[in-house]
């Protein structure tokens, strides 16, 4: 089965499984973990920042984050399609009391004056917005990648009204691979920047969330609440500085896998991709209801051997990572024409 589902099913390589079962342990509620210290240690100075707290997901990296630049009550902008509003099941509103301002993007990415239009003035009627939270590259937006600039403009709308940001990088080393411009730089925007080793970075587990040493110190005590402090943490951290140390230049193989995969299959008749919007290791492939539903491509491509997911009822998400070589591109290519062919031919088609 070529497994497309997500960049979060890679498993950890013989070499990575190596240090996992060398790695030096402590506890690390204790502070005492070697492994977590020195991964915590490079991310912070990866993104140019103080500090860095390594916690067990994204979604934690995420929540702890927004716990420490707000209070119960406050207002956080964010894009209509982020993950930490439509995937999170609401954790924003349980764990830390805000409200989400969401702002429809293009192509997953707002505009400093859509920012500006929907902070709230200050009156005792509105909630306070205290922190704007992007996304780069967006995973619902088909891992586009924020511009640089926009960014840029968004933060000095930010610091014009005291307000924080935070940028969900989940995939952000996605970015860094893909442009010009190095993670620092990306980070230097923002109060506070995650990351997720667990996704095409290939480690089995663990985020890393980086800031000021008083954010952090403020996040370490959330993740303490949310259950997050992990003991001998360090046979889990040491695959995270593996695989920073090891998978991050690569990324651009799945960047091309993509792209090989997207071009192969967008002129087939009734599929719709964006190839603007193919910008690193995510597709988002529509299927014309006349092909059938995206429910229906999902068992007919899992016959032929390829696992996939769908976002919404006519759309089906790609994603390549470290697992799917380019043979495997070239066979899951040949396959969903295959599928394409069976689906023309079960609705009628003539081919
Ligand atoms: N994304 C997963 C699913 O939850 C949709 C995926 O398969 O892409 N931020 C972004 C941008 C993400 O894409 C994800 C996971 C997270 C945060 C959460 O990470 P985890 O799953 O580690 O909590």
């Amino acid at each position: 089965m070529i497994d497309i589902r997500s960049d979060t099913v890679t498993k950890p390589s013989d070499e990575m499984r190596d240090v996992i079962s060398r790695a030096e342990v402590g506890d690390d509620v204790f502070g005492e973990d070697p492994n977590v210290n020195e991964l915590q240690l490079s991310v912070a100075k990866l993104f140019g920042k103080e500090s860095a707290l390594y916690v067990p997901s994204g979604t934690m990296a995420n929540q702890v984050s927004i716990n420490a630049h707000t209070q119960p009550g406050n207002e956080v902008i964010c894009e209509a399609g982020c993950h930490l509003y439509n995937y999170e099941s609401g954790a924003p509103a349980l764990l830390s009391g805000v409200m989400l301002r969401t702002i429809e993007g293009v192509m997953g990415s707002i505009t400093a004056e859509q920012v500006e239009a929907n902070i709230r003035p200050t009156n005792a009627h509105f909630a306070q917005t205290t922190l704007i939270a992007l996304e780069n590259t967006h995973n619902r937006a088909g891992g586009t990648i924020f511009p640089i600039e926009q960014i840029k403009e968004i933060s000095q709308v930010a610091k014009k009204h005291n307000i924080k940001m935070h940028l969900d990088g989940a995939r952000l080393m996605n970015a860094v691979v893909a442009t010009a411009v190095e993670a620092a730089e990306w980070a230097s925007y923002f109060d506070s920047v995650s990351i997720c080793l667990s996704k095409g970075l290939g480690a089995p587990v663990g985020s890393v969330v980086a800031g000021t040493k008083g954010f952090i110190e403020r996040a370490h005590r959330y993740r303490k609440i949310y259950g997050g402090g992990m003991r001998q943490a360090g046979l889990l951290a040491a695959a995270g500085k593996y695989a920073l140390e090891n998978n991050v230049e690569r990324l651009s193989d799945d960047h091309s896998n993509a792209r090989t995969f997207a071009e192969g299959i967008a002129s087939l008749e009734g599929i719709n991709i964006e190839l603007d919007w193919v910008q690193t290791n995510i597709i988002m492939i529509d299927i014309d209801e006349s092909l059938g539903s995206a429910a229906d491509w999902i068992l007919d491509l899992a016959e032929a051997g390829i696992a996939i997911l769908s976002t919404s009822p006519q759309r089906l998400r790609a994603v390549f990572h470290l697992d799917v070589s380019s043979e495997e591109t070239a066979d899951a290519l040949t396959k969903f024409c295959d599928v394409h062919e069976i689906r023309m031919k079960k609705v009628g088609i003539a081919v």
